[in-house]
Protein backbone atom coordinates (compact mmCIF):
# COMPACT_ATOMS: atom_id res chain seq x y z
CA UNK A 1 0.00 0.00 0.00
CA UNK A 2 1.18 3.68 -0.89
CA UNK A 3 1.39 6.64 1.87
CA UNK A 4 -1.38 8.68 0.06
CA UNK A 5 -3.88 5.05 -0.11
CA UNK A 6 -3.00 4.54 3.20
CA UNK A 7 -3.87 8.31 4.36
CA UNK A 8 -7.01 7.58 2.81
CA UNK A 9 -8.47 4.38 4.50
CA UNK A 10 -9.67 5.41 8.05
CA UNK A 11 -10.32 2.18 10.36
CA UNK A 12 -13.37 0.12 9.30
CA UNK A 13 -15.79 -1.33 12.59
CA UNK A 14 -14.94 -4.93 11.70
CA UNK A 15 -11.39 -4.30 12.24
CA UNK A 16 -12.23 -3.99 15.79
CA UNK A 17 -12.66 -6.97 18.15
CA UNK A 18 -15.89 -7.97 18.57
CA UNK A 19 -16.25 -7.89 22.23
CA UNK A 20 -14.52 -4.33 22.31
CA UNK A 21 -17.64 -3.05 19.95
CA UNK A 22 -20.32 -5.08 21.99
CA UNK A 23 -18.75 -3.07 24.95
CA UNK A 24 -18.98 0.33 23.55
CA UNK A 25 -22.60 -0.32 21.77
CA UNK A 26 -23.77 -1.36 25.81
CA UNK A 27 -22.72 2.29 27.16
CA UNK A 28 -24.24 3.77 23.65
CA UNK A 29 -20.98 4.89 22.78
CA UNK A 30 -19.12 4.46 19.41
CA UNK A 31 -16.10 5.29 17.19
CA UNK A 32 -15.72 7.96 15.01
CA UNK A 33 -13.45 7.21 12.74
CA UNK A 34 -15.48 4.21 10.42
CA UNK A 35 -18.39 6.78 9.78
CA UNK A 36 -15.91 9.97 9.48
CA UNK A 37 -15.73 9.99 5.61
CA UNK A 38 -19.81 9.28 5.57
CA UNK A 39 -20.37 11.80 7.16
CA UNK A 40 -17.91 14.86 5.97
CA UNK A 41 -17.09 13.58 2.49
CA UNK A 42 -14.37 14.97 0.43
CA UNK A 43 -15.47 18.30 -1.56
CA UNK A 44 -18.82 18.07 -2.21
CA UNK A 45 -21.31 16.16 -0.07
CA UNK A 46 -23.47 13.24 -0.79
CA UNK A 47 -26.71 13.63 -1.69
CA UNK A 48 -29.85 11.42 -1.86
CA UNK A 49 -32.20 14.00 -3.18
CA UNK A 50 -33.00 13.70 -6.84
CA UNK A 51 -33.41 15.85 -9.61
CA UNK A 52 -37.40 15.49 -9.69
CA UNK A 53 -40.82 16.68 -11.79
CA UNK A 54 -44.07 16.59 -10.38
CA UNK A 55 -46.30 17.09 -12.81
CA UNK A 56 -49.53 19.20 -12.41
CA UNK A 57 -51.81 17.07 -15.01
CA UNK A 58 -50.59 14.02 -12.78
CA UNK A 59 -51.16 15.58 -9.35
CA UNK A 60 -54.22 17.28 -10.14
CA UNK A 61 -56.24 14.65 -10.62
CA UNK A 62 -55.45 12.88 -7.29
CA UNK A 63 -56.26 15.63 -5.59
CA UNK A 64 -59.32 16.44 -6.75
CA UNK A 65 -59.83 12.05 -5.67
CA UNK A 66 -58.98 13.69 -2.00
CA UNK A 67 -61.72 16.56 -2.44
CA UNK A 68 -64.07 13.48 -3.13
CA UNK A 69 -63.01 11.18 -0.76
CA UNK A 70 -61.66 12.92 2.42
CA UNK A 71 -64.14 15.79 3.55
CA UNK A 72 -62.34 18.89 5.16
CA UNK A 73 -63.07 18.18 8.58
CA UNK A 74 -60.90 14.57 7.99
CA UNK A 75 -57.89 16.30 7.04
CA UNK A 76 -57.79 19.44 8.50
CA UNK A 77 -55.65 20.68 5.36
CA UNK A 78 -56.17 18.68 2.78
CA UNK A 79 -52.62 17.98 1.12
CA UNK A 80 -50.70 16.53 -0.85
CA UNK A 81 -47.23 16.03 -0.50
CA UNK A 82 -44.52 16.08 -2.86
CA UNK A 83 -41.76 13.49 -1.66
CA UNK A 84 -38.79 13.50 -3.35
CA UNK A 85 -37.93 10.08 -4.79
CA UNK A 86 -34.70 9.89 -3.58
CA UNK A 87 -36.54 9.98 -0.07
CA UNK A 88 -39.02 8.04 -0.18
CA UNK A 89 -42.93 8.89 0.59
CA UNK A 90 -42.72 8.59 4.38
CA UNK A 91 -39.94 11.62 5.12
CA UNK A 92 -42.50 14.06 3.12
CA UNK A 93 -39.76 16.26 2.42
CA UNK A 94 -38.86 17.52 -1.36
CA UNK A 95 -35.53 18.46 -0.79
CA UNK A 96 -33.63 17.60 2.90
CA UNK A 97 -34.49 21.03 4.31
CA UNK A 98 -37.94 22.32 2.09
CA UNK A 99 -41.61 20.76 2.51
CA UNK A 100 -43.90 21.65 -0.26
CA UNK A 101 -47.87 19.86 -0.47
CA UNK A 102 -50.45 20.74 -2.83
CA UNK A 103 -53.23 22.20 -0.69
CA UNK A 104 -57.20 21.91 -2.33
CA UNK A 105 -59.97 24.19 -0.69
CA UNK A 106 -63.47 23.92 -2.10
CA UNK A 107 -66.31 26.34 -1.71
CA UNK A 108 -67.54 27.51 1.66
CA UNK A 109 -64.80 25.26 3.46
CA UNK A 110 -62.81 25.99 6.40
CA UNK A 111 -59.39 24.80 7.45
CA UNK A 112 -58.94 26.10 10.82
CA UNK A 113 -56.93 28.76 12.84
CA UNK A 114 -53.83 27.47 13.86
CA UNK A 115 -50.02 28.20 14.51
CA UNK A 116 -46.84 25.96 14.84
CA UNK A 117 -43.02 27.07 14.83
CA UNK A 118 -42.50 25.80 11.38
CA UNK A 119 -42.89 28.86 8.67
CA UNK A 120 -44.90 28.32 5.77
CA UNK A 121 -46.01 30.06 2.54
CA UNK A 122 -48.93 29.60 0.19
CA UNK A 123 -48.63 30.36 -3.54
CA UNK A 124 -51.69 30.15 -5.01
CA UNK A 125 -51.92 27.69 -8.30
CA UNK A 126 -55.63 27.77 -9.10
CA UNK A 127 -59.19 28.88 -8.34
CA UNK A 128 -60.41 32.20 -7.24
CA UNK A 129 -62.44 32.74 -3.54
CA UNK A 130 -59.91 31.72 -1.47
CA UNK A 131 -58.75 33.51 1.55
CA UNK A 132 -56.08 33.22 4.21
CA UNK A 133 -56.26 35.10 7.77
CA UNK A 134 -52.96 35.46 9.00
CA UNK A 135 -52.82 37.45 12.17
CA UNK A 136 -56.23 39.32 11.85
CA UNK A 137 -54.88 40.98 7.99
CA UNK A 138 -57.49 38.56 5.94
CA UNK A 139 -54.98 38.09 2.45
CA UNK A 140 -57.20 37.47 -0.62
CA UNK A 141 -55.70 34.60 -2.71
CA UNK A 142 -55.81 35.03 -6.44
CA UNK A 143 -53.12 32.74 -8.98
CA UNK A 144 -49.61 33.87 -8.36
CA UNK A 145 -50.46 35.14 -4.53
CA UNK A 146 -47.52 34.53 -2.40
CA UNK A 147 -48.69 34.67 1.35
CA UNK A 148 -46.37 34.35 4.43
CA UNK A 149 -47.34 31.93 7.62
CA UNK A 150 -44.72 32.68 9.34
CA UNK A 151 -43.62 31.19 12.49
CA UNK A 152 -46.00 32.05 15.21
CA UNK A 153 -48.84 33.95 13.35
CA UNK A 154 -52.15 32.88 13.48
CA UNK A 155 -53.56 31.44 10.22
CA UNK A 156 -56.90 29.79 8.97
CA UNK A 157 -58.40 29.44 5.13
CA UNK A 158 -61.17 29.41 3.63
CA UNK A 159 -63.21 29.99 0.10
CA UNK A 160 -65.79 32.16 -0.45
CA UNK A 161 -66.35 31.68 -4.59
CA UNK A 162 -67.00 28.78 -6.58
CA UNK A 163 -64.72 26.47 -7.59
CA UNK A 164 -61.84 24.57 -6.59
CA UNK A 165 -58.69 26.22 -5.23
CA UNK A 166 -55.64 25.12 -4.99
CA UNK A 167 -52.11 26.46 -3.65
CA UNK A 168 -48.41 25.43 -3.32
CA UNK A 169 -47.47 25.49 0.45
CA UNK A 170 -43.92 25.17 1.12
CA UNK A 171 -42.40 24.98 4.99
CA UNK A 172 -39.40 24.75 6.73
CA UNK A 173 -40.81 21.77 8.42
CA UNK A 174 -38.32 19.28 7.58
CA UNK A 175 -35.49 21.21 9.95
CA UNK A 176 -37.84 22.39 12.55
CA UNK A 177 -39.02 18.47 12.90
CA UNK A 178 -35.34 17.45 12.87
CA UNK A 179 -34.82 19.99 15.70
CA UNK A 180 -37.12 18.07 17.56
CA UNK A 181 -39.11 21.80 17.81
CA UNK A 182 -42.50 20.85 15.20
CA UNK A 183 -45.44 21.68 17.40
CA UNK A 184 -49.18 23.52 16.09
CA UNK A 185 -51.61 25.38 18.81
CA UNK A 186 -55.23 25.10 17.53
CA UNK A 187 -57.57 28.69 18.31
CA UNK A 188 -60.94 29.61 17.75
CA UNK A 189 -61.74 31.82 14.56
CA UNK A 190 -59.90 34.77 14.10
CA UNK A 191 -61.46 38.23 13.37
CA UNK A 192 -60.60 39.66 10.67
CA UNK A 193 -59.95 43.01 10.62
CA UNK A 194 -62.13 45.22 7.96
CA UNK A 195 -59.85 46.84 4.58
CA UNK A 196 -57.37 45.43 2.44
CA UNK A 197 -54.36 43.84 3.23
CA UNK A 198 -51.00 45.87 3.74
CA UNK A 199 -49.43 45.15 -0.26
CA UNK A 200 -52.95 47.14 -1.47
CA UNK A 201 -52.35 50.06 1.65
CA UNK A 202 -48.83 50.46 2.85
CA UNK A 203 -46.36 48.50 0.97
CA UNK A 204 -47.76 49.37 -2.30
CA UNK A 205 -44.70 50.27 -4.03
CA UNK A 206 -40.91 49.49 -3.58
CA UNK A 207 -38.70 52.33 -1.72
CA UNK A 208 -41.80 53.65 -0.26
CA UNK A 209 -42.54 52.73 3.39
CA UNK A 210 -44.94 54.08 6.15
CA UNK A 211 -42.97 57.07 7.51
CA UNK A 212 -43.62 55.69 11.16
CA UNK A 213 -42.08 52.56 10.77
CA UNK A 214 -38.57 54.35 10.43
CA UNK A 215 -38.73 54.36 14.64
CA UNK A 216 -37.89 51.13 14.76
CA UNK A 217 -39.42 50.11 17.66
CA UNK A 218 -42.70 50.57 15.51
CA UNK A 219 -41.41 47.71 13.15
CA UNK A 220 -43.67 45.04 12.87
CA UNK A 221 -41.04 41.63 12.32
CA UNK A 222 -43.79 40.36 9.21
CA UNK A 223 -44.84 44.05 7.93
CA UNK A 224 -45.70 42.70 3.86
CA UNK A 225 -47.92 38.85 4.31
CA UNK A 226 -49.14 38.64 0.82
CA UNK A 227 -47.62 39.78 -2.78
CA UNK A 228 -49.85 39.98 -5.74
CA UNK A 229 -48.44 38.15 -8.63
CA UNK A 230 -49.85 41.10 -10.85
CA UNK A 231 -46.89 43.66 -9.34
CA UNK A 232 -44.34 40.69 -9.19
CA UNK A 233 -45.24 40.28 -12.93
CA UNK A 234 -45.32 43.40 -14.21
CA UNK A 235 -41.81 44.02 -11.98
CA UNK A 236 -40.29 41.34 -13.73
CA UNK A 237 -41.50 42.42 -17.28
CA UNK A 238 -39.87 45.88 -16.51
CA UNK A 239 -36.18 44.24 -14.52
CA UNK A 240 -35.92 42.13 -18.17
CA UNK A 241 -35.63 45.41 -20.51
CA UNK A 242 -32.72 46.38 -18.41
CA UNK A 243 -30.89 43.52 -17.54
CA UNK A 244 -28.00 41.82 -20.04
CA UNK A 245 -28.64 38.84 -21.99
CA UNK A 246 -27.79 35.84 -20.07
CA UNK A 247 -27.82 37.36 -16.22
CA UNK A 248 -30.89 36.55 -14.38
CA UNK A 249 -34.09 38.17 -14.64
CA UNK A 250 -35.15 37.29 -10.66
CA UNK A 251 -36.50 39.51 -8.19
CA UNK A 252 -36.48 38.15 -4.44
CA UNK A 253 -39.25 38.73 -2.29
CA UNK A 254 -38.17 40.63 1.08
CA UNK A 255 -39.22 42.49 4.10
CA UNK A 256 -39.81 45.69 2.33
CA UNK A 257 -39.09 47.38 6.32
CA UNK A 258 -35.37 45.47 5.68
CA UNK A 259 -34.82 44.59 2.38
CA UNK A 260 -33.84 41.18 3.78
CA UNK A 261 -35.16 37.73 2.81
CA UNK A 262 -38.95 37.77 3.82
CA UNK A 263 -38.66 35.05 6.44
CA UNK A 264 -35.53 33.69 8.26
CA UNK A 265 -35.34 30.29 7.01
CA UNK A 266 -36.40 30.00 3.28
CA UNK A 267 -36.03 32.44 0.23
CA UNK A 268 -38.48 33.15 -2.42
CA UNK A 269 -37.80 34.63 -5.73
CA UNK A 270 -39.97 35.28 -9.14
CA UNK A 271 -37.94 34.85 -12.34
CA UNK A 272 -38.76 35.53 -15.84
CA UNK A 273 -37.03 33.16 -18.53
CA UNK A 274 -36.38 34.68 -21.86
CA UNK A 275 -37.70 32.73 -24.77
CA UNK A 276 -34.41 30.96 -26.55
CA UNK A 277 -32.76 32.01 -23.68
CA UNK A 278 -30.44 28.77 -21.57
CA UNK A 279 -30.03 30.04 -18.39
CA UNK A 280 -27.08 28.29 -15.69
CA UNK A 281 -27.16 29.91 -12.38
CA UNK A 282 -23.72 29.29 -10.72
CA UNK A 283 -23.55 26.15 -8.63
CA UNK A 284 -24.63 26.83 -5.40
CA UNK A 285 -24.85 25.22 -1.98
CA UNK A 286 -28.51 25.60 -1.58
CA UNK A 287 -31.67 23.10 -1.84
CA UNK A 288 -34.59 24.28 -4.07
CA UNK A 289 -37.74 23.90 -5.25
CA UNK A 290 -38.92 25.38 -8.37
CA UNK A 291 -42.89 26.33 -9.39
CA UNK A 292 -43.82 26.62 -12.98
CA UNK A 293 -46.14 30.27 -12.96
CA UNK A 294 -46.34 29.94 -16.54
CA UNK A 295 -44.79 28.69 -19.88
CA UNK A 296 -43.08 25.63 -20.22
CA UNK A 297 -39.82 24.84 -21.00
CA UNK A 298 -37.19 22.11 -20.16
CA UNK A 299 -34.37 21.69 -16.99
CA UNK A 300 -31.02 20.32 -17.09
CA UNK A 301 -30.09 18.96 -13.38
CA UNK A 302 -27.14 17.36 -12.65
CA UNK A 303 -27.72 15.97 -16.36
CA UNK A 304 -30.91 14.67 -15.45
CA UNK A 305 -33.54 16.64 -18.25
CA UNK A 306 -36.99 17.48 -16.86
CA UNK A 307 -39.29 19.15 -19.11
CA UNK A 308 -42.33 21.28 -17.38
CA UNK A 309 -45.41 23.22 -18.20
CA UNK A 310 -47.39 25.14 -16.05
CA UNK A 311 -48.59 24.14 -12.46
CA UNK A 312 -45.47 21.78 -12.24
CA UNK A 313 -42.99 21.85 -9.60
CA UNK A 314 -39.20 20.65 -9.46
CA UNK A 315 -36.80 19.90 -6.75
CA UNK A 316 -33.07 20.77 -7.00
CA UNK A 317 -30.42 19.26 -5.17
CA UNK A 318 -28.15 20.94 -3.11
CA UNK A 319 -24.88 21.86 -5.00
CA UNK A 320 -26.44 20.54 -8.36
CA UNK A 321 -25.46 21.90 -11.98
CA UNK A 322 -28.77 23.43 -13.52
CA UNK A 323 -29.87 25.06 -16.67
CA UNK A 324 -33.40 26.14 -17.32
CA UNK A 325 -35.04 26.56 -20.80
CA UNK A 326 -38.00 28.17 -21.44
CA UNK A 327 -39.72 27.10 -24.74
CA UNK A 328 -41.75 28.62 -27.19
CA UNK A 329 -41.95 32.15 -25.46
CA UNK A 330 -40.89 33.24 -21.68
CA UNK A 331 -41.70 31.36 -18.85
CA UNK A 332 -42.13 32.60 -15.42
CA UNK A 333 -40.96 30.46 -12.31
CA UNK A 334 -41.53 30.81 -8.34
CA UNK A 335 -38.06 29.24 -6.47
CA UNK A 336 -38.10 28.60 -2.80
CA UNK A 337 -34.63 27.65 -1.67
CA UNK A 338 -33.18 27.58 1.70
CA UNK A 339 -30.01 29.70 1.31
CA UNK A 340 -31.20 32.29 4.55
CA UNK A 341 -30.84 29.20 7.13
CA UNK A 342 -27.60 28.30 4.98
CA UNK A 343 -26.31 31.92 5.10
CA UNK A 344 -27.19 31.71 9.23
CA UNK A 345 -25.43 28.69 9.82
CA UNK A 346 -22.08 30.39 7.70
CA UNK A 347 -21.55 28.15 5.19
CA UNK A 348 -23.65 29.27 2.45
CA UNK A 349 -21.57 29.08 -1.04
CA UNK A 350 -21.82 29.88 -4.90
CA UNK A 351 -19.13 28.06 -7.05
C1 LIG B 1 -49.97 23.80 7.65
O1 LIG B 1 -50.16 24.52 8.76
C2 LIG B 1 -50.68 24.10 6.50
O2 LIG B 1 -51.80 25.95 7.46
C3 LIG B 1 -50.44 23.36 5.35
O3 LIG B 1 -52.34 25.37 5.47
C4 LIG B 1 -49.55 22.34 5.33
C5 LIG B 1 -47.96 20.94 6.49
C6 LIG B 1 -47.29 20.60 7.62
C7 LIG B 1 -47.46 21.33 8.77
C8 LIG B 1 -48.33 22.39 8.80
C9 LIG B 1 -51.66 25.22 6.48
C10 LIG B 1 -48.86 22.00 6.49
C11 LIG B 1 -49.05 22.74 7.66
Amino acid sequence: MNPSQHADSLGRLEDLPADYIAQMHALSIAPLWPQLRGLLPRGKPVRATQPFVWQYKDVRPQLMRAGELTPIEKAERRVLVLCNPGHGVDKLIATPTIYVGLQLILPGEVAPNHRHTPSAVRFVVEGSGGFTTVDGEKCPMHKGDLILTPAGLWHEHGHEGTGPVVWLDALDLPMVYAMEASYAIEGPSQIARPGLDASQTRYQRAGLVPYESLSLNARAAYPQIRYPWPDVRAALISLEKATAPGAAVQLAYVNPETGQPCLPTLGFSAQLLRQGEDFSPRRRSASSVVHVIEGHGQSEIDGVSLHWSEGDTLAVPTHAQVTHRAQNGQAFLFHVDDAPMQRALGFYQEF
